[in-house]
């Protein structure tokens, strides 16, 4: 049975963290750059701003943590700090509170002989995975809540999805549902269970969500003259509309054509997992308009973070904290330059012989693209490859070392492959680092290793894909 209930021990860490920032007069935020940690910070400074509390906030990479000083009397670490010598110019008038996910480096009673007080709420030194129970985001809110605000909930939400938690099963789970049940019962989220999982529900014309399937390459996947046709053939007339606006028959009708389509091109052992791939939960924001991107979290989280991988994490906390108008503005041409950006990477990608394949998996070399952007762009690049190899990016990042950003389809980690592991263990034995997600994961490596990195990787995954 998952815990939907805060263990005991954390909630009285929750007790320790809000005396703590009770008595804080300055207070600094460190948050992680993707979707869930800039929901992470969003919900910190607003609890902040309710509390009258001066702060200030900085949207960082996990590099910067190895060397960061400490100057004001509280400093708030959110969706990072667990993995990084966060208190290294610790002083006694400067605490510590770390609000994350990841694997910690320090054990739960790390903060019992300091001089300064140092909390860490990290579900691991509980028992409670952290890659699908709860996130840096849901962990914030959980402290919201203590003050009561648990209005708060659905940037939670946000930012497990945005965190993928949901990845395994299509559901939120653990702490996760306790959160989407909060923002349900406040009248902030609409749960639609076992929805078709295509990206784009509340803005693309579902001919056209239909034709980004890329988990496995069907005949429709980048053929929108195809996604029509099947449309048709089975009697979908609302084909222009997007798919939250399909009627049940509809939605039905298109599952049914997927699973057939799936069935043929699939190996016997994978047919298994196709309700899996194409059924899963959505969650609409009912205080916004039903028809705008902010009312889908999916869609919702890819704008925030296309905000982080372009530098423009305070457009996304802005509208996270109510800002609309100008802000709003903003978004939408970060998001738009944001898909320009990656429409062209793909392109130069997709040219003939740029993608180049192994035994066990395929690679292309990013050239000038962005490291925020390589991994997006592999994922997208997988529709045009073979599916049943993982797909990596290089780019070179701004000190010369290699940033390696890996993308597979979901139908491989539901086989068991958690690639997040793999590309970890392989980078270190490199003398790199490495880490994430089955399906999304990266490391960096010194440039005169790649060879060998490639090498190395295509044998550690021999005989585990079929
Ligand atoms: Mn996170």
């Amino acid at each position: 049975m998952i815990t939907t209930e805060l263990p005991k021990e954390m909630s009285e860490l929750y007790k320790k963290a809000q005396e703590l920032i009770d008595k804080s007069r300055t207070i600094k935020i460190y948050t992680h750059i993707d979707c869930d940690g800039i929901s992470a910070g969003a919900i910190l400074s607003t609890l902040l701003d309710r509390l009258n509390k001066p702060h200030e906030i900085e949207f960082v990479n996990l590099d910067v943590l190895d060397n960061v000083k400490l100057e004001h009397d509280l400093t708030i670490f959110s969706d990072l700090g667990s993995g990084q010598p966060v208190d290294k110019y610790a002083t006694p008038d400067t605490n510590i509170l770390v609000l994350d996910h990841h694997p910690p480096l320090r054990n739960l009673n790390y903060g019992d002989d300091k001089l300064y007080d140092y909390i860490e709420i990290n579900p691991l030194h509980h028992g409670i995975e952290g890659s699908y129970y709860v996130c840096g985001g849901g962990l914030c809110y959980f402290l919201a809540k203590e003050y009561g605000y648990k209005d708060l909930s659905w940037i939670g939400v946000l930012s497990a999805i945005g965190d993928m938690q949901n990845s395994r099963t299509g559901k939120l789970e653990g702490l996760n549902k306790s959160i989407l049940q909060d923002a349900i019962d406040e009248g902030y989220v609409k749960l639609i269970e076992n929805d078709i999982n295509l990206y784009g529900r509340k803005t693309r014309p579902v001919f056209v969500a239909l034709s980004y399937f890329s988990d496995v390459n069907l005949p429709l996947t980048n053929n929108q003259n195809e996604t029509l046709a099947v449309l048709d053939s089975i009697g979908v007339k609302n084909k222009d509309k997007p798919l939250s606006l399909l009627t049940h028959d509809e939605k039905g009708k298109i599952f049914n054509k997927l699973v057939e389509m799936l069935s043929k091109a699939l190996p016997p052992n994978y047919v298994q997992y196709i309700p899996k791939l194409l059924i899963g939960d959505s969650y609409d924001f009912t205080h916004e308009d039903s028809a705008s991107f902010l009312s889908d979290a999916s869609e919702f989280s890819s704008a925030v973070n296309a905000c982080g991988r372009n530098k423009e994490e305070k457009v996304a906390l802005g509208i996270l904290k109510g800002d609309r108008g100008e802000t709003l503005d903003l978004l939408e041409a970060v998001s738009k330059e944001h898909k320009i950006n990656l429409a062209k990477a793909i392109e130069k990608i997709g040219e003939n012989g740029n993608i180049i394949e192994l035994d066990n998996l395929q690679y292309f070399d990013g050239g000038d693209i962005k490291p925020e952007i390589v991994g997006t762009v592999a994922g997208m690049v997988l529709g045009y490859c073979n599916w049943k190899k993982p797909i990596i990016g290089f780019t070179k990042t701004d000190d010369n070392n290699l940033k390696i950003s890996l993308r597979c389809s979901k139908l491989l980690a539901y086989a068991g492959i958690h690639f997040g592991n793999i590309i970890r263990e392989v980078a270190q034995e490199l003398g790199g680092t490495g880490g994430g997600h089955s399906v999304a994961c990266g490391a960096y490596i010194s440039a005169d290793k790649k060879e060998e990195f490639i090498q190395n990787f295509n044998e550690r995954i021999d005989g585990l894909i079929d």
